[in-house]
């Protein structure tokens, strides 16, 4: 399934993230950027050492990288460029300011894509697996954070793809775009 917003293509597919031939794939990291289970796993293992190292020299430089924020490293042996590691938050009933945070991980991870002029980026379902956060209401932090980001800079992004791992999550996916799609023409 496939949106245009202005120049840019949103796009939705069922896959590995791993696998994408994109500028950049952003991975559902945690605080300590030194790796874990889910997507963050599958990123590690098949990207290889190197970005594991990377991400130690950014920890040794900046220290933790906060629930919210996001930095890029190397994509190792991956097809895609670069990896951007952001920060998700834990679910905790929703009003332990997890939308924003949210929001924060999506909004700065294209800022970091735009700082390096990475031009098509592929998200995983950030905090909806291990983290607990709802996907249906996660979706639409995704995609309207997307959209907003999208109109502010409609020269940024040739094309933003979400890549989902389950069917049920692809549905889930396209029956919220279709309702923003319908929002953006109404
Ligand atoms: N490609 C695309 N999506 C995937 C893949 C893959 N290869 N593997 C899993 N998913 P999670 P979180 C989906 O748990 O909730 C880690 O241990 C998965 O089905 O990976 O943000 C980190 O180190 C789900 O829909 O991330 C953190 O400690 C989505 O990716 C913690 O988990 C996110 O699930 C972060 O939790």
């Amino acid at each position: 399934m496939q949106v245009l917003i202005g120049n840019t293509r949103v796009t939705l597919v069922q896959g590995d993230i791993t696998t994408q031939s994109v500028d950049a794939i952003v991975n559902a990291a945690n605080s300590s950027l030194l790796g874990g289970g889910g997507v963050d796993g599958a990123i590690h293992r098949a990207g290889g050492p190197a970005i594991l190292d990377a991400c130690r020299d950014i920890r040794a430089e900046q220290g933790e990288c906060a629930p919210g924020n996001a930095v890029a490293t190397t994509a190792g042996n991956l097809p895609a460029k670069r990896v951007i590691h952001t920060v998700g938050p834990v679910w905790r009933g929703g009003h332990k300011g997890e939308f924003v945070i949210l929001e924060s991980a999506y909004a700065t991870s294209l800022t970091v894509a735009m700082k390096e002029e990475l031009r098509t980026v592929a998200f995983p379902s950030i905090s909806t697996g291990a983290y607990g956060f709802p996907i249906d209401r996660a979706v639409f932090v995704a995609l309207q954070t997307t959209q907003r980001t999208v109109r502010k800079n409609p020269d940024a992004f040739d094309e933003i793809r979400f890549v989902l791992f389950s069917d049920a999550d692809l549905l889930t996916y396209a029956t919220a775009l279709e309702d923003v799609r319908k929002t953006m023409m109404g």
